[in-house]
């Protein structure tokens, strides 16, 4: 079976009713397993396939079948607007299918071709991917990231034994479901180990309250809402492991859950590309403003290193197969020695202990956990007939951690419609939350926009 060692629980684990809950709707695993049935038929011998990653059971049904049938997955943001989902549905060749969770089918698994095939008409080579998860850079559109299951299930399996995360364990989340954080580790994770699946549609503290888990994920973001409701963090107080990733957790944040929940949380770093590669542990050390040590089979390092500082890098199992149709992309995220290159830039103490300190690139802006390129959004303010000139930057904020801020050059437009613009040709949490207005853009004698000179926000 194409997928038997990647989701051990859900073919062999113990049934319940409710394994699988996202946003109020239980499934079994059989039920689970009936429904990716039916898409892994409908979707078998295409080279890849889209699903509009609702937070919903029809999404988790389309991961699943793609898995069965061999079929990369390609989730795109259910907001997603024409600009995004047609760059995306292009780049990747995948068509939308449409999910019935109510269909049913034992899908003959015995004809999948083996994973790890390639695919390459149109150019484009899958390499067997399971899913390609779409990202940002600092520049252009967002690039096709192949992870393979064998990563998949490397990275599930490091993380198990860091967090003793086992069947026993719920775990809850609302996070979405076209990233790492919510899909992979919050979904293929539940149905590798075994644990009953509580998604709660919108990460909010009441929703994580009242969830009853003992396993949580959260980005900063969701943990600052937490640990601003007295009565939702004090209901956590129960659970075995908070986990935050996605992002920096704020050591204010770190400290407020402590104290309200009794329990640190456990700080988890990663990429797109590397998935996550360095984590504090169920049973050691969690420090705030520090991720911890490298997951079991991971290797890091930091490179040019000024007073320990400087960029880090990776390597191990569970590193991405490429950027989909982009090997010069792929081969510049690489050095020479082979050690992917995060763009992060950290320390590793003499303990091992890993701490983020911030990224090479002020043009990749982490707001809520999602990274957005500053390129993306200004090509699409750009695209705006009134604007003339665009630069785009992340704000430090609260809640956010960062915002995003467009500095344009336009006339006859208010900062509401270009918010929207935004919102509905990329997606949502893509839109500048403010707009500025300036004459002209501040340029350096060669005319080149400098961002450093912009005025704050
Ligand atoms: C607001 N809305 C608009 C709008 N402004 N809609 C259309 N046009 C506009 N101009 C609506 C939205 O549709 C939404 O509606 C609501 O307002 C709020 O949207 P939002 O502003 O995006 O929500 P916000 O409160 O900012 O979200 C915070 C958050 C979110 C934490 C919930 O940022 C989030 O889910 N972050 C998780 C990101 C993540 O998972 N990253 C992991 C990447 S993987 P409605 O109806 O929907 O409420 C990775 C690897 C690793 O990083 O290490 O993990
Ligand atoms: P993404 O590709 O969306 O997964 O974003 C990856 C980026 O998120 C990394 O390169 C980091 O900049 C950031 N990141 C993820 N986890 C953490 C963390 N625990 N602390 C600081 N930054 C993080």
């Amino acid at each position: 079976m194409a997928d038997v060692p990647l989701l051990t629980a859900l073919h062999g684990g113990a049934d319940r009713a409710d394994a699988v809950t996202v946003d109020g709707r239980s499934c079994s695993y059989g039920d689970l397993l009936g429904a990716a049935g039916a898409v892994a038929r409908r979707v078998a011998g295409a080279e890849a396939f889209a699903v509009r990653a609702t937070a919903s059971l029809e999404t988790v049904a389309a991961v699943v079948g793609g898995l069965l049938a061999g079929v990369p997955v390609v989730p795109l943001a259910p907001d997603a607007g024409p600009a995004e989902s047609e760059h995306i549905l292009r780049d990747s060749g995948a068509e939308v299918v449409p999910v019935d969770f109510a269909e049913r089918a034992d899908f003959p698994v015995s004809a999948v071709p083996p994973p790890g095939h390639a695919n390459a008409s149109h150019g484009r080579t899958y390499r067997g991917a399971a899913l390609v998860l779409y990202t940002s850079g600092t520049t252009g559109p967002p690039k096709g990231v192949l992870i393979s299951r064998a990563a998949i299930a490397a990275d599930l399996d490091a993380l198990a034994q860091a967090w003793q995360w086992t069947a026993e364990d719920t775990l809850v989340h609302g996070l979405p479901l076209f990233h790492v954080h919510g899909l992979v580790l919050g979904v293929l994770g539940a149905l590798r180990t075994g644990s009953r699946l509580v998604h709660t549609g919108r990460p909010t503290p009441q929703a994580y309250a009242a969830a009853g888990g003992s396993l949580y994920f959260g980005v900063p973001t969701v943990w600052h809402r937490v640990a601003r409701d007295e009565a939702a963090a004090r209901a956590l107080a129960g659970a075995r492991l908070l986990v935050s990733g996605s992002a920096p957790l704020p050591a204010p944040v770190f400290r407020d859950l402590r104290a309200l929940t009794g329990q640190a949380p456990v700080e988890r770093y990663g990429m797109t590309e590397t998935l996550i590669t360095v984590s504090a542990r169920a049973g050691g050390a969690r420090t705030p403003g520090a991720v911890g040590t490298a997951l079991p089979g991971i290797a890091t390092r930091i490179a040019d290193a000024v007073d320990g500082v400087g960029e880090l890098q990776v390597k191990g199992p569970t590193l991405f197969d490429g950027y989909l149709g982009r090997p010069e992309a792929t081969a510049a995220s690489y050095t020479a020695d082979g050690w992917f290159r995060t763009g992060d830039i950290a320390a590793i103490g003499a303990d091992g202990t890993h701490r983020i300190v911030g990224r090479a690139s002020t043009d990749l802006i982490k707001s809520g956990g999602y990274r957005i390129g500053a390129g993306e959004v200004e090509n699409a303010l750009l695209d705006h007939p009134a604007v003339r000139e665009a630069a785009v930057v992340g704000a430090p904020h609260p809640d956010l951690g960062q915002e995003v801020v467009a500095y344009v050059v336009a006339d006859g437009v208010s900062a509401a419609e270009l918010t929207d613009f935004v919102a509905s040709r990329l997606s949502v949490h893509k839109r500048p939350r403010t707009v500025r207005f300036l004459a002209e853009l501040p340029r350096n004698a060669m005319g080149k926009p400098q961002k450093r000179l912009l005025p704050p926000a």
